[in-house]
């Protein structure tokens, strides 16, 4: 147990935590990270399941902030496999000397702000406290694991493994009878590895989502060399699109489009693969029947791809496409096609209970070796509210929350002076191209802190009116459009008696980061100091 004294205390050591401690140190900010986990990494230390990898190009999915790091670091391959990102997250704490400043294998449990001094205590599980000025949550915005409520699930004798809490010991599938419970990213990830070892695979699917080819290949070098020779124009071109990622996005409407014209463009787009398929036609997220056109030719690939009719019925999904995050596979659907992987549709009647030795769903007990549970994330508010967060007058986070989330920008909350969210609820975070999004979160905070330093400010807090000013904005732009038409994670539908509000702001990143550089213009307009 210790107590020790800092400027600022970071929570978490992913990419957010890892920026915020090397631009904190650059301003002279004496700062700690705290990590749960024994490295750094962040998502990428966690979720190490078979098959992980991010679905956003590498070339893209990397640090900018150091010219020399984005020109010197070599990805191998155009989706990084999570091993590889992991080892990235580990080059940079090598190379900036970062690991002397973070705590590992230390979890936060609760944090107090004390008026009279204007500073946080942080106090860990294993008792050690942390008191500092300022505290930044930099907890990632899908690191609380879901686990279903299934009856008897902690019953299963044999292995079970969370997708977002996997071993760090390669986990042997040979010759197993495996159960996956979940097909989001995470199971449509690693379905079709676990199947390549598996004795018998067993997929409980509640819901069916759309995936959309990787054609995941080596990098190329010849455009790992374009890039790089203009590497700083290539991210500010990436940063004027609505998801701040490089890619082909069309303005113009699917249906002023011919059936046929359309069909080429998805095809087309079909065959490059990745996210960048939605940026086929402007409005295929703002006008029904566009997206049904798009969820159509979908539909019709998955006919196409799996041999069994009524398995590729059950792999259709019916909600909208784009409504829940999109996901990007590797043979997933021709996975269905091998004999011995099976597809039970849980969505009418649901698993029923998990066994010793069993998933019983349908009045059958499907005997397994090993449990897969794929079941996602208490996503964006749920690692903020894991700590135990009290603010002015013993204003309670959690409390606060619990009819659904609000903040000013995603970056800080009335009542809760000094602390900052990287990528909070109220931020475009997951609708864009997470490491620019964090870096600009981390820039923004730190020269904060730079500007209150400069003027002896030793207090800071979002004003109740900007506060709700800026959710009200936010709540009005996400329903435009189709997305709140679909239960996903963004709406906190994927968690039993969670709030139903929309989280990420929908406004597009080049729209967020005018109004944030506006803010700050403004001598950090809506917050108050002290
Ligand atoms: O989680 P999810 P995820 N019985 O919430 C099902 C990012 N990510 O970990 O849809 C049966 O999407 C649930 O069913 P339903 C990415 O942003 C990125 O897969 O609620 N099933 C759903 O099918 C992603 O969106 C990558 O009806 C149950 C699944 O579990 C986000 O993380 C890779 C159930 C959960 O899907 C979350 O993805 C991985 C129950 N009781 C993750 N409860 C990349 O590619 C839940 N389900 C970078």
């Amino acid at each position: 147990m210790s107590e020790r004294e800092y400027d600022v205390v970071v929570v978490g050591a992913g990419f957010a935590g890892m920026y915020l401690l090397h631009r904190l140190r650059g301003l002279g900010f004496k700062t700690r990270v705290v990590e749960a986990g024994s490295d750094v990494g962040g998502t990428w230390y966690w979720n190490r399941y078979p098959g992980a990898r991010v679905d956003i190009e590498s070339m893209q999915y990397s640090y900018q902030f150091d010219e020399d790091l984005q020109q010197e670091w070599q990805w191998s391959e155009r989706y990084s496999p999570q091993p590889e990102l992991l080892k990235y997250a580990g080059h940079v704490a090598d190379r900036f000397d970062l690991r002397r400043d973070i705590q590992f294998d230390t979890r936060i449990g609760s944090a107090r702000y004390d008026e009279a001094t204007s500073r946080w205590t942080l106090e860990a599980e294993n008792g050690d406290r942390f008191v500092a000025r300022f505290f930044v949550m930099a907890t990632g915005c899908l690191s609380k694991p879901n686990w279903p409520q299934i009856e008897g699930l902690g019953s299963f004798a044999g292995p079970t493994y969370h997708t977002a809490l996997w071993p760090h010991e390669k986990v042997d599938f040979t010759g197993q009878r495996v159960a996956v419970i979940g097909t989001g990213s995470s199971g449509i990830q690693s379905i079709p590895v676990i199947a390549e070892q598996a004795a018998e695979l067993f997929v409980f699917q509640r819901t069916p989502n759309y995936a959309i080819p990787a054609h995941n290949q080596p990098l190329d070098p010849v455009y790992e060399k374009k890039v790089k020779s203009r590497y700083a124009e290539f991210r500010t071109e990436a940063k004027q699109t609505p998801p701040g990622i490089h890619g082909r996005f069309r303005v113009g409407n699917a249906m002023d489009a011919t059936p046929k014209q359309r069909q080429a463009e998805y095809e087309r787009r079909w065959d490059a693969g990745g996210l960048s398929f939605m940026g086929s036609y402007g409005d295929l997220m703002f006008n029904q029947d566009s997206n049904d056109t798009v969820a159509d030719f979908v539909r019709g690939k998955i006919r196409e791809i799996v041999k069994d009719p009524d398995v590729a019925e059950k792999l259709c999904p019916k909600n909208i496409i784009g409504g829940k995050r999109l996901c990007i596979d590797t043979s997933y659907y021709a996975t269905y096609n091998q004999e011995h992987v099976h597809l039970i549709d849980v969505k009418e009647r649901p698993i029923e209970a998990i066994t010793p030795t069993s998933v019983r769903a349908h009045g059958r007990d499907y005997e397994i070796d090993v449990l897969v549970i794929a079941t996602g994330f208490d996503a964006m508010t749920g690692a903020l509210t894991a700590v135990d967060i009290r603010g002015k007058d013993d204003a309670n986070l959690r409390e606060r929350w619990a009819d659904g989330p609000s903040s000013y920008l995603g970056l800080a909350m009335t009542d809760f002076p000094n602390l900052f969210t990287v990528t909070g609820p109220g931020s475009p975070s997951v609708f864009t191209n997470m490491l620019p999004t964090i870096e600009q979160h981390v820039d923004w905070i730190v020269d904060c802190l730079a500007y209150m330093k400069d003027r002896n400010y030793t207090a800071i807090e979002a004003e109740p009116d900007a506060e709700k000013a800026w959710w009200d904005h936010h709540q009005e732009v996400s329903k435009i459009g189709l997305k709140t038409t679909t239960d996903s994670w963004y709406l906190g539908a994927n968690v039993e008696g969670k709030a139903r509000v929309f989280m990420p702001y929908y406004g597009g990143f080049p729209t967020y980061c005018q109004k944030c550089e506006e803010v700050a213009a403004g001598g950090y307009e809506g917050f108050a100091f002290g």
